[in-house]
């Protein structure tokens, strides 16, 4: 496989800014602090120079369009969520606009749900897993820190996502060592192939 690149390509704080392109996405969603940049960075193959990765969670209040090449399809990084010194007037922003575009997207092939691995389902996830699923989006699991993530926990945690989820197998990653790179790869190439939705 060649490597891949993302670009930054279009970035949307309204709806009305939402792009509209005839080419399949894949979101990216997770709590503010999950390690959602670190992912972009890291799969893009850079540090630093497309997603910021933040020291003051809660920050990112826009919806990121990644344009991918080779493919020409789109990674759209969705606001952290849940960042608990964010005031109810952002809080329900987010919320808006994060409904808004997962429910008027017809491209969206799939969420990649971004998962600490160290901590059991927490309810703002099976929330937004929930959702996904009642709007007929796949979820793909992503437990992200998973060099922070002993072998047993490794297996809780996955029994724990698999209840909630049945076939969808949640994936590890991390950041910091590289692992789950190819698999995520892998995941999105499949979910934004040519073919039906
Ligand atoms: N141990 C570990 N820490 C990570 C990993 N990815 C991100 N972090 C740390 O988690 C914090 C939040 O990361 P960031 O990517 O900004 O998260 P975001 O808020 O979801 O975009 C930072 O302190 C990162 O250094 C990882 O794979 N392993
Ligand atoms: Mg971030």
């Amino acid at each position: 496989m060649p490597p891949m690149t993302l670009t930054l390509e279009t970035t949307a704080y309204t709806e009305d800014q939402l792009a509209h392109k005839d080419v399949p996405q894949i979101a990216l969603a997770g709590r503010s602090n999950v390690g959602k940049s670190s992912l972009i960075n890291t799969i893009a193959g850079r540090r630093r120079t497309l997603a910021k990765v933040s020291a003051t969670p809660g920050k990112t209040r826009s919806i990121n369009y990644y344009r991918v090449e080779p493919g020409g399809f789109f990674i759209v990084d969705l606001p952290g969520y849940g960042y608990a010194k964010c005031s109810k007037s952002e809080r329900a922003k987010w919320a808006k606009l994060t409904q808004t575009y997962l429910t008027r997207t017809p491209e969206l092939r799939g969420v990649a749900v971004l998962l600490d691995c160290r901590l059991e389902p927490q309810r703002i996830d099976i929330d937004l897993v929930d959702y996904c699923r009642s709007q007929k989006l796949p979820v793909l699991p992503v437990l992200t820190k998973a060099d922070k993530c002993k072998q047993r926990d490794r297996a809780r945690t996955r029994k724990a996502w698999s209840l909630l989820l049945g076939d969808a197998a949640p994936l590890f990653f991390s950041s910091f060592t590289g692992e789950g790179v190819d698999e995520l790869w892998d995941a999105i190439r499949e979910a934004t192939a040519d073919g039906p939705a």
